[in-house]
């Protein structure tokens, strides 16, 4: 499969970004049994992460802006292109050393996605998509799982923190799908339960409280695979609003508007 210059850009960029973090992880492991923890040395791996994909990303296209997560956004002279990237999502199971994390690296043109990266060191297992041209893992064609019915479906999702999120519309939320569906999965990688989705390795997955550089490359690869995403409202305000529901088209709308279901009467 041949990739577009600006894709080849993406993934060199992921890829050694991602091999700095799989340094990383080894001394992860190391310093679980530590009293102090790994937490300081995990703030150091991010930002490193972040500053090599910074530097790959600026000298190929100088002048674009960015949305990083530790930078937070940097406006370049040409505002029409963004870099919207997540040098390390699933920081927790980083932390904890388990191996399942990622680099997400989008691209957006005139305010929409037309690129996305996701790489996941552990497993070095890179999904790319391109506006139109679909989505591949590690150069094989991805497509949505074709399972049609919620009570065969795997659904991924992510459960608030301490801080963070409404528990309990959450616990409505996974009554609601729990009763309905094969199974539930928790991965703690937004980005990588997108690109699960595209690969048709999960069904469908639901999450709120996501920032922008959690889902927009997983948002495009959902897409690509022929898979639907909006927000839990249905719109197509996932960026903004944080929330975010995907699946083929069955599965995308059962599963929306099981999430609502009113509680049942006591
Ligand atoms: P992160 O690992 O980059 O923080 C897990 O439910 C998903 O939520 C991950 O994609 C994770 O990204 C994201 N998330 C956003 N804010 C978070 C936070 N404060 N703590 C943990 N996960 C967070
Ligand atoms: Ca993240």
């Amino acid at each position: 499969m041949a990739r577009s210059a600006i894709l080849n850009v993406m993934v060199q960029a992921a890829m050694k970004a991602g091999r700095s973090l799989s340094r990383d992880f080894g001394e992860v492991q190391n310093l679980q049994v530590s009293l102090k923890g790994p937490g300081d040395y995990v703030s150091q791996a991010d930002r490193k992460a972040e500053e090599i994909i910074f530097a790959e990303l600026s000298k190929a296209r100088p002048g674009y802006s960015f949305l990083m997560e530790e930078r937070g956004a940097v406006h370049g002279d040409d505002d029409q292109h963004r870099w919207i990237v997540d040098p390390l999502d699933g920081t927790t199971n980083f932390l904890h050393g388990i191996p399942l994390f990622s680099v997400s690296i989008a691209l957006e043109r005139q305010g929409q996605i037309v690129a996305g990266v996701i790489y996941n060191p552990g497993m070095d297992e890179l999904y790319t998509a391109e506006r139109g041209g679909g989505a591949f893992m590690n150069d094989r064609r991805l497509r949505v799982a074709a399972r049609s019915k919620l009570t065969d479906a795997v659904i991924g999702c992510g459960v608030p923190h301490l801080g963070r999120g409404h528990h309990g519309n959450f616990l409505l939320e996974l009554r609601n799908v729990m009763g309905e569906v094969a199974g539930i999965r928790r991965m703690g990688s937004a980005a990588l339960d997108l690109a699960y989705v595209a690969a048709g390795r999960m069904d469908g997955f639901w999450e709120a409280n996501l920032s922008a550089w959690d889902i927009a490359a997983g948002l495009l690869m959902v897409r690509e695979a022929g898979g639907f995403v909006s927000d839990m409202g249905g719109g197509q305000d996932m960026l903004d609003d944080g929330t975010v529901v995907a699946g083929n088209e069955a599965i995308h709308r059962t599963l929306l508007k099981t999430l609502k279901k009113p509680l049942p009467p006591r």
